[in-house]
């Protein structure tokens, strides 16, 4: 359901599309984390995002729609200077909401503006160079971090896992189902999906999972029968907060 944003007075109905190559495109992102920033500074940086976080180009039609999906857990400390890039980030690329999922860490920074944020033929993994693993790819199946997938891809897989509680191993699993729905892994060059992370220490209540390599090893025989099909989460609110929008679920806890 691609509804639509309402277009202020005096936009003709019919605009052109935008160029392929956003013009607005720049290079390389220099990321500092400025102390003090607020989310009422990041929200007049950016007058033309409206109410739940979203944005079109105001004089061309965007080529692209993308909704970013940000799940995370008492990190708004991060959330803010992700929102503080990731707005001004995405109008440059002249995108609006959305027809392609971006998978997010909430604490991982894009530090190219070329590493445009669409969808593939294939699930992509954006984030193939990231500062801690000194901009490189951890191991070949990464597929952690960033990574945007159409909902085809999303239903062709069956979503992801639902029983993978604490750290570690989610990401190995979804990189794995996207193989045996028999799609392929994409990936910017390691020039573009370059990402700084913010630096924190593990979060309470989330240690290391130690099953996670048991589970992983069963993918092949559990991925039909866990997933999308399977998914249950109460919706605790929807606010719809002038840079994002904020849905707060409860998924219960480790059976
Ligand atoms: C891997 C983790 C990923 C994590 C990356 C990067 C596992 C499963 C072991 C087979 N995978 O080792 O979840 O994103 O490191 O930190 O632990």
């Amino acid at each position: 359901n691609l509804s639509r944003l309402p277009r202020g007075p005096g936009h003709a109905d019919e605009m052109p599309y935008c160029p392929k190559t956003s013009p607005l495109i720049g290079g390389p992102i220099h990321v500092t984390f400025p102390s003090g920033l607020t989310l009422a500074q990041v929200q007049r940086k950016n007058p033309l995002v409206v109410r739940g976080g979203r944005y079109r180009p105001p004089d061309c039609e965007a080529r692209h729609k993308t909704a970013i999906i940000i799940p995370h857990r008492h990190r708004e400390h991060h959330l803010k200077f992700l929102l503080y890039y990731l707005h001004p980030f995405l109008q440059r690329q002249q995108e609006e909401d959305w027809d392609c999922l971006f998978f997010h860490d909430v604490d991982l920074i894009p530090e190219d503006d070329r590493n445009l944020y669409v969808c593939d033929a294939n699930p992509k993994h954006a984030a193939i160079a990231m500062d801690k693993f000194g901009y490189k790819l951890p191991y070949k199946m990464y597929f952690g971090g960033v990574s945007a997938l159409s909902p085809l891809h999303y239903l062709k897989m069956n979503g992801f896992p639902n029983n993978y509680w604490g750290w570690g191993g989610e990401d190995d699993d979804i990189g794995v189902r996207v193989s045996l729905a028999g799609m392929y892994i994409s990936r910017p060059s390691l020039k573009v999906g370059r990402y700084k992370m913010i630096k924190h220490k593990l979060d309470k209540g989330n240690d290391v999972n130690p099953k996670r390599f048991n589970m992983l090893a069963k993918t092949r025989q559990t991925w039909k029968m866990d997933g999308m099909n399977t998914v249950e989460y109460e919706i605790v609110s929807r606010e719809y907060l002038p840079l994002y929008t904020n849905i707060t679920v409860n998924i219960g806890t480790e059976s």
